[in-house]
């Protein structure tokens, strides 16, 4: 088609994307809900119980000098053992959903065949959920692959069979807990463990290669995403609003913090690169055009018809784990050029290096509310980083203030309009915080790692929870 704009006439081509929103995303509001967010590694512990098989974490911890204070998770809170009285605790915080995900090297074995034991583990934490009043949000792969889909013939998320490996580890869980589970999340930050694991090597397996290698990573896991969500839709959800199945993206926000025409451009760069190459594929079925742009000739970034279909549309909402915000401002004599740089925002705390910008969290929900106009978003984390060694642990007044700064602009978003419909604290307990160990604390309850009996304590911020839930 031929438009007019002023004088000039602008060619779109007839194949151009289509960018309205797919109907199905603006359906089914839902209420708001307060949770709490954990996942099964970080938590578990019980390594090598009732049949469970190896993960890529299991052996990434035992690369030297891959965690910072040389720990692993194989016995982290022990959640495997203690899940009534953790689950206890965030009922009687007055959370009304929790957020969790499933091991998948506990409920399939090596061999491709279920674990019954691993299966009943989980059985069990959803009927104790349901006794204390609470609704999971169950997340399918929070970066813990079985060991035996990572080798030389079949390296993980690299692997175009990974895919239907995906899929059958995904119908298992449908099968087995979908009538119990009203809300899903397929994967948790796939930019991290698609970077960190198969790029910077920071994370699991701690492949390090080249971006342009890791980009057909990042198609599978999109590609797995959009079976997983098509099984789900066809078989399990069957028209039922109240159920709900999404992705969670870790979404710094970036933000410009000088009125250059550069900072605004290369902040919407930065958004584009981290958070719509995602975003963009689940709903409108494709990349954003400066993604395509640098990594310009990548068959990886390239969907067919079909892929585009698939993924279009493909959530009923955007989980976001939002806890930070990075200024970019020009960085070149005044007026003079293009280049931009990061610079850091907000407070930093002596006790953490997470600087904390409340602000920008409502400005990120603006701009995915204007990119995706009625989009249901659920902030799927959000939370405070103190040291291991803090001799103020449970007094934790800097992570109360962050959670007070945080839930206030919530009900800012909410009053504003904005769509969203969610928020869970990330976390209940301190654990095993991946490459950081037990030296980088979330938890809003204090577990003491030196002691065999891992005995818990509730901070000051988990008291705070308890107040302001009463009044929500
Ligand atoms: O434990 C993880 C939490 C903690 O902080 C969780 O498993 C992940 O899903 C998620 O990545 N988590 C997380 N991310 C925060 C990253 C903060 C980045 C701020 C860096 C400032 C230098």
């Amino acid at each position: 088609s031929l438009c007019l704009v002023g004088s000039l006439y602008y060619f779109i081509p007839l194949s151009a994307l289509d960018r309205s929103i797919p109907v199905r995303a603006l359906t089914g509001k839902m209420t708001f809900q307060w949770g709490v967010a954990g996942a099964a590694y970080q938590i578990e512990g019980a390594h090598d119980a009732d049949g469970k098989a190896r993960s890529i974490w299991d052996d990434f911890c035992k690369v030297p000098g891959a965690i910072s204070d040389g720990t692993s998770a194989e016995v982290a809170c022990d959640f495997y053992h203690r899940y009534e009285e953790d689950i206890e605790l965030a009922r009687a915080a007055g959370f009304k959903h929790f957020r969790m995900s499933i091991s998948w090297p506990r409920v399939i074995r090596d061999d491709g065949q279920p674990n019954e034991a691993g299966i009943a583990y989980y059985s069990k934490v959803l009927d104790a959920l349901e006794k204390a009043g609470m609704e999971p949000c169950v997340t399918l792969y929070h970066w813990d692959l079985p060991s035996s889909l990572q080798t030389a013939e079949m390296p993980g998320w690299m692997s175009p069979q990974i895919i239907d490996k995906f899929m059958a580890y995904a119908t298992l869980c449908f099968e087995r807990f979908a009538g119990r589970v009203p809300m899903w999340i397929t994967f948790n930050e796939p930019a991290v463990f698609v970077f960190g694991g198969y790029q910077g090597g920071w994370n699991a397996p701690g492949v390090r290669q080249s971006v342009a290698e890791a980009l057909v990573a990042v198609r599978h896991v999109l590609l797995a995403h959009a079976k997983v969500v098509a099984l789900y839709r066809s078989r399990f959800q069957n028209g039922d609003k109240t159920k709900k199945i999404g992705i969670t993206l870790n979404t710094r926000h970036y933000k410009a913090v000088d009125a250059s025409d550069t900072a605004a451009k290369g902040a919407q760069h930065m958004l584009e690169d981290r958070i719509a190459c995602w975003s963009d594929p689940v709903v409108f079925g494709d990349f954003p055009e400066s993604f395509k742009a640098t990594h310009g000739g990548s068959t990886a970034l390239g969907l067919s018809k079909l892929e585009q279909e698939a993924l279009r549309g493909s959530i009923d909402f955007l989980g976001i784990n939002y806890y930070t915000t990075s200024g970019i401002q020009e960085d070149s004599p005044a007026g003079a050029g293009s280049a931009w740089k990061v610079v850091e925002l907000g407070e930093a705390s002596g006790a953490s290096w997470l600087h904390s910008y409340p602000q920008g969290l409502i400005e990120l929900l603006r701009w995915l509310s204007g990119r995706y106009p009625g989009l249901d978003v659920v902030i799927t984390e959000n939370g405070f980083c103190t040291p291991g060694d803090d001799p103020k642990a449970v007094e934790d007044d800097v992570r109360v203030r962050y959670y007070q700064d945080h839930t206030n602009i919530v009900k800012q978003a909410i009053d504003e309009g904005l769509p969203l419909r969610g928020y869970f604290a990330w976390t209940l307990l301190d654990n095993f915080e991946w490459a950081g160990g037990y030296e980088e604390r979330f938890g809003m309850v204090h577990v003491d790692f030196n002691d065999k009996m891992l005995p818990r304590t509730v901070k000051s911020s988990y008291r705070w929870w308890q107040q302001f839930l009463e009044k929500s």
